[in-house]
């Protein structure tokens, strides 16, 4: 059987509402979002961006192991967890706290893992944020499964799953994506192409016309996005979520958007790409485009930016303060969790580090 693939094809240039200058181009299109969405995203766009800075700043005193910032795709962070209902699922990376602080995860505990502590450091049912992935694409078949599950037992749950433009190079997103399309899973699939994998640009990665058309062949439809545009993430977002909410499958979007730090504080980004294409995308900032268009409707003025601004640097001051309280870790709560019942194997090794630790209290 061959079915008509046309109208699997994402559109010829990304999606786009409010271009660079902050000028609506999209202003006449049915799904341009409302301006309390609008406003509500441009307020989560000011506090990611300082949650990036804070985190960046914990690094350079030390107080963070290491920090994936997604300082430049703040919009696609925002508008991941924004379109979300309630009982819906996030599936995010290490590159992700910024959708989870948006979600509702208390800012700290989305940098638990970075810190080196153990386990996830957040309740994932709380606020049904799954773990934070570290090996590439291997959230993805989880999401898929928690989509097919809810989908199993009648609930109108959606997943969000977020990779990079280097995990779609992996086996488990071409696995993901083929079962959720077979069978139907609610799930959005969202690529934040940030045109690095570490130092290996996209056109080391992918020869495909664009990692949106990835899908075709598993008969998951693609569409390409602005990533520095939240309007149009929202609504490319928006429109896939609604798409599988109501049993219309999975979707593929893929947001053209820049990595404008370094991979993590252990990268020296200089040794791979120029300081030119980093200005240029700066050019294109998320937060500053937004601005300019809710400032121009009528709908910002100085007294809400400071407002926004004020609960910016209340996280910020939060996060600092819970960094700097040090937090001796209990190495008895590494063997806490894995199982529900622990193997002996897992008591075994419990009990060596117990006997471990009281020999050293000994010297
Ligand atoms: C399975 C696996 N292989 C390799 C790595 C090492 N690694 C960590 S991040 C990364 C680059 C990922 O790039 P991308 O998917 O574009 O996400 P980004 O970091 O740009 O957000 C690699 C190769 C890993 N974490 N997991
Ligand atoms: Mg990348």
């Amino acid at each position: 059987m061959t079915r008509d693939p046309d109208h699997l094809l994402p559109s010829a240039e990304p999606v786009q509402l409010i271009d660079a200058r902050g000028i609506a181009v999209g202003a006449g299109r049915a799904d341009f979002p409302a301006s309390p969405d609008l406003l509500r995203a441009y307020a989560a766009l000011v506090v990611g961006r300082r949650f990036n800075e804070q985190a960046h700043a914990l690094v350079r005193q030390g107080r963070l192991a290491v920090y994936p910032s997604s300082h430049g795709q703040e919009a696609c962070q925002v508008a991941a967890a924004q379109v979300l209902a309630e009982g819906d699922w996030l599936f995010p990376t290490y590159r992700d706290a910024v959708a989870m602080v948006t979600r509702g995860v208390e800012p700290m505990e989305t940098l638990t893992l970075l810190r080196g502590d153990w386990h996830s450091g957040y309740d994932p049912y709380r606020h049904r944020v799954a773990p934070q992935a570290t090996p590439l694409a291997t959230q993805l078949p989880h999401a898929v499964g928690v989509a097919h599950a809810a989908r199993l037992r009648g609930e109108p749950t959606v997943v969000m799953a977020l990779c990079g433009d280097g995990a779609t190079s992996e086996g488990d997103f071409a696995e993901a994506l083929n079962f959720a399309a077979v069978f139907a899973a609610p799930v959005v699939f969202f690529v934040q192409n940030n045109q690095y994998a570490i130092s290996v640009p996209l056109a080391r990665q992918s020869a495909a016309p664009s990692l949106a058309h990835k899908g075709i062949g598993f008969g998951v439809p693609g569409e390409r996005v602005d990533g520095n545009d939240v309007a149009a993430l929202l609504a490319v977002l928006g429109g896939a979520v609604a798409r599988a909410r109501a049993g219309g499958g999975p979707q593929l979007i893929e947001a053209h958007t820049y990595r404008v730090q370094a991979h993590t504080n252990a990268d020296d980004a200089g040794r791979y790409r120029s300081s030119a294409e980093v200005e240029a995308w700066v050019t294109r900032d998320p937060i500053t485009r937004t601005a300019t268009y809710l400032r121009g409707a009528g709908l910002l003025d100085d007294d809400v930016q400071i407002g926004f601004d004020t609960e910016a640097e209340r996280v910020a001051t939060a996060l600092r303060a819970r960094a700097s309280a040090v937090a001796e870790p209990d190495p008895a709560r590494l063997f806490a969790h894995v199982f529900a019942a622990p193997t002996p194997q897992l008591r075994e090794q419990a009990a060596l580090v117990r006997d471990e630790l009281s020999r050293e209290v000994e010297v």
